[in-house]
């Protein structure tokens, strides 16, 4: 009885919903069911959850939008393209495949780009600060073959694809560094796009509530591949675009199922996974999934047979249908059913083979991203369903190996030149010739015509922006003074008072962005909160628990601080959007990323690498560093290694300053190089944590620590001839200093004490000289900068620094004498700083007990001295080694 009841009312309902459809149109459904699911919500009803909509287009034909442009020249220039692309991996590939390439993902996705260039993407001009866009970084050569139709880019540089060493090439993917007039985004390590163009559109946002730009009108597309999407950092930032509703922000996700080894998701089916994430994370998820020759059937389909077809599907059996044919398809999928059968039962096997995917049709493609163009108040996804190597048949078409294929037999070469009705004959095809559109041709000038509608060409990056008016050093006299007596503080708080110099500035105040990932009071700096604000596009809806402190935390929406939450990739992502600003936005900008050094190049250390590539300036402050500094946190805190990471980026200048005026030293020639004289770099400088007094500057002393090392003071002995030379880094120049004292003392030997400020800096300007010298036998010889600092004084030489050996063992060969260094290999642990630098043998007796021995092996000391030294300063001879225990 209950049963029978259900089923008549369920029908009841259904026969509703129909009549609802039938009168009032499907969007009238969706209010009703909205309002009705809320309402049953709020009782309490536990509805099941289903983040997935059917697996069709997002947009029905009929609120399909005219496509605007001439398909017949656009299908001709693409075809073009197509070519163009392919011809230049299979002849950077003819002699060998050494050179590599890819052709099979670009020809899955060349309509998706063309839409963009002919219809969507604008150019930075006068009226338009310009769209940007992060291609797929291995379907660079659809962009090569595109800037070569456009005659920005000669048959020279085609022909020279991925042989850059001689001039005129291009660069495999997209590298600024190499192509700098050229590509923005270095997007090839998969998952970094993605993250990266997040936080650049949230960054656009930034600069257009704080008033510096505007950026209203711009867009950031970033086009992906369904593979690159399990990378964790493609995914990780997702929930960040829809909380701050980006529609800024549109993602093309090239959904042609295959990645480099097989499927994405052969058992199941990506597009409807990526559309539960996105709808989640609160995007607006756009499925264009089919092309228009599905229009008619769908529209048939009265029974949902096709729909269901279409859900029961996986991935891998879609990859393998269209590697096949038009037989294979009638019978692997409409044969599922009788239904469906019957629904082309008329239709030729090349009518079926001719049904297309949605991301290869320029209609649904143009559908999508307007409807993307115009959606408000969310960031929007358009997973496109497409084919790998489409077109490129049995060479790659939804076959296995399709991501590798880079050369192609004849007989498939002559297939996919009939397919696109490319004007090569049998003889001009093996050439491999690059195609031009006819001279002054409708196609040429249609191609030109659209950029030039759209504001210029595509992909174009400014190498330089407006310089800055930099303080000079005096702003910061308060720290180049001794602290005084009594005073002690860490550079840390040095470097808080600089920020807050910096902050005040007129002509960069405004430029400076503080970026924190939830460490601002750990580093002293929550009194920023209330002087300068945390950003954020809503202001404060709230009032801040602290609301009656000083400095309490104050969200603003003209704010300056970027507060990331626990999040350094993310924070980042913002140094590199704010970091490139100057160039992505024609405003430069100051990024000082603040952030616990061991969550910096040991978390983030591609993303480091790709902000070298992309040419961003700013500061990465590694704050509370130090393997024996950041003494309490243990293992996992104590970075005794970001030095060396960091010195693996070329363009990253890294320093481990000691004293105040280091530091603001340092600080203030970077803001000049990068920001007054335009230069390409980017620093990393660590502080720390300890409180000690400071000196005042020596004189002279600023080009040595701007150089690397500069002689700090001389420790005489009274009434001996034994010298020696310490250079000391970062924290352990302090225990060097007292070293010298030990040395005097209790061994009559004199030191002259050097600080190093850069061991990194010091190795690459040594390699410089080398270098010149090995090429130049019979000129003069170079001295390097170290050789030079140490040609003077008198005896060994000794470095101790609170980083791993490697970094000190750098300058090996520039020192011009016995050379020793003491350094933090081995994991931290916790303890006090005196017991780990002990433990860790960099403390002052090390120092001196190192010094000893370097004398007597130079043989200007008995080694009995050095025993006594051991004994004398409690050290146990035979206490295992940090490095191993
Ligand atoms: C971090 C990272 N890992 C691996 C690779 C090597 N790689 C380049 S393309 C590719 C497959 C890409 O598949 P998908 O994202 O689906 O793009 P498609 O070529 O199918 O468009 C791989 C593994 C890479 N570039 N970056
Ligand atoms: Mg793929």
């Amino acid at each position: 009885m209950a049963e029978a009841k259900d089923d008549s009312e369920r029908g009841e309902w259904l026969e509703a919903l129909d009549s609802v459809e039938a009168f009032e149109g499907l969007e009238r459904v969706d209010e009703l069911l909205e309002a009705i699911v809320t309402s049953a919500r709020r009782k309490g009803a536990k509805l099941p959850f289903a983040a997935n909509s059917a697996y069709v287009n997002t947009i029905s034909p009929e609120h399909q939008p005219e496509h605007p442009g001439d398909r017949k020249l656009e299908m001709t220039i693409r075809r073009y393209v197509r070519w163009n692309a392919a011809a230049i991996v299979l002849r950077a590939n003819k002699d060998s495949s050494e050179l590599g390439g890819h052709i099979a993902s670009f020809q899955s996705a060349a309509t998706l780009y063309d839409t963009g260039f002919m219809h969507f993407w604008r150019a930075a001009d006068e009226t338009h600060g310009g769209d940007l866009v992060y291609f797929q970084g291995h379907s660079s050569p659809g962009v090569y073959a595109r800037a070569f139709l456009e005659g920005r880019l000669s048959e020279d540089q085609l022909v020279n694809f991925r042989q850059e060493v001689g001039g005129v090439g291009l660069s495999s993917y997209p590298h600024p560094w190499l192509m700098p007039e050229f590509w923005q985004f270095p997007t090839v390590s998969m998952g970094l796009g993605p993250l990266m163009a997040i936080y650049q559109a949230r960054f656009l946002r930034y600069l257009h509530g704080r008033g510096l730009a505007d950026t209203a009108e711009r867009k950031v597309w970033v086009f992906c591949g369904d593979g690159e999407m399990d990378e964790p950092e493609s995914l990780g930032a997702i929930s960040l675009a829809g909380r701050e509703k980006l529609n800024n922000l549109i993602f093309v996700i090239n959904c042609n199922l295959q990645r480099l080894d097989g499927p994405v998701r052969g058992n199941g089916k990506i597009v409807q996974e990526l559309e539960a994430d996105f709808r989640g994370a609160g995007w607006n998820v756009v499925k264009c999934l089919w092309g228009s020759g599905w229009d008619a059937l769908l529209a048939k389909d009265k029974d949902g047979k096709l729909r269901q077809l279409m859900e029961e599907c996986v991935d891998g059996e879609y990859q393998d249908f269209k590697s096949k044919n038009g037989a294979y398809i009638r019978e692997h999928f409409f044969g599922k059913h009788p239904e469906t059968a019957a629904m082309v039962a008329d239709w030729s096997d090349a009518q079926i083979w001719a049904l297309t995917r949605g991301g290869h049709d320029p209609i649904k493609v143009f559908a999508a991203y307007k409807a993307a163009s115009e959606h408000k108040g969310q960031p929007t996804v358009i997973l496109a369903k497409t084919v790998k190597g489409y077109g490129m048949g049995a060479a790659g078409e939804g076959q296995m190996i399709a991501h590798q294929a880079k050369k192609i037999g004849t007989d498939a070469l002559k297939a996919f030149r009939d397919r696109f009705g490319i004007p090569l004959s049998d003889e001009e095809l093996t050439k491999l010739p690059f195609l031009k559109l006819p001279p002054g041709g409708p196609e040429e000038q249609y191609l030109q015509g659209r950029r030039k509608a759209l504001g210029g060409p595509l992909p174009a990056r400014r190498r330089r922006s407006t310089p800055l008016e930099i303080p000079a050093l005096s702003a910061f006299e308060g720290l180049l003074q001794a602290t005084g007596e009594g005073r002690e503080i860490s550079t840390t708080m040095a470097f808080v008072r600089i920020l807050s110099t910096l902050l005040r500035d007129k002509n960069i105040g405004q430029r400076i962005v503080p970026i924190v990932p939830d460490e601002s009071r750990t580093f002293g700096m929550e009194g920023l909160f209330r002087q300068i604000g945390i950003f954020s596009q809503v202001g404060q809806l709230y009032r801040p628990q602290d609301a009656d402190q000083l400095m309490y935390y104050r969200e603003d929406s003209k704010g300056q601080i970027l507060q990331e939450g626990i999040n350094e990739p993310g924070a980042m992502a913002s140094f590199i959007a704010a970091g490139t600003s100057y160039s992505t936005s024609n405003c430069p900008m100051i990024p000082f990323y603040i952030y616990y050094s061991m969550f910096g190049f040991q978390r983030i250390g591609d993303l480091a690498w790709a902000a070298g590539d992309m040419r961003a300036r700013g500061f990465l402050i590694g704050g509370t560093s130090g393997r024996t500094t950041l003494n309490g946190e243990g293992l996992q805190h104590e970075d005794g290694h970001s030095h060396i990471l960091a010195s693996t980026i070329p363009n990253c200048v890294g320093y481990d300053p000691t004293y105040a005026y280091e530091l603001a030293v340092i600080i203030q020639h970077g803001l000049k190089r990068m920001y007054a004289d335009n230069e390409d770099v980017y620093y990393y400088i660590t502080t720390l944590n300890e409180n000690y007094p400071h000196p005042a500057m020596p004189e002279g002393a600023e080009e040595g620590i701007l150089k690397g090392m500069y002689k700090l003071k001389t420790v005489e002995a009274p009434k001996s001839a034994l010298k020696v030379r310490l250079l000391g880094a970062g924290a352990i120049l302090r225990e060097v200093e007292a070293g010298a004292e030990l040395l005097a003392r209790d061994f009559g030997v004199s030191s002259e004490i050097w600080s190093v400020t850069s061991f990194t800096e010091l190795r690459r300007e040594g390699l410089e000289a080398e270098r010149w010298n090995l090429l130049h036998p019979e000129a003069d010889k170079r001295l390097s900068y170290v050789e030079q600092c140490l040609a003077k004084g008198q005896g060994p030489v000794i470095a101790a620094t609170d980083y791993m050996k490697a970094i000190g063992d750098g300058i090996r060969a520039y020192v011009p004498a016995s050379y020793r260094v003491l350094g933090t290999d081995g994991f931290g642990r916790s303890d006090y700083r005196r017991a780990l630098r002990s433990f860790f043998e960099v403390d002052r007796h090390h120092v001196a007990v190192a010094a000893l021995k370097s004398l007597a092996d130079d043989q200007l000391l008995p080694a009995k001295k050095v025993s006594e030294a051991i004994a004398k300063y409690g050290i146990n001879p035979d206490k295992p080694s940090p490095a191993k225990v």
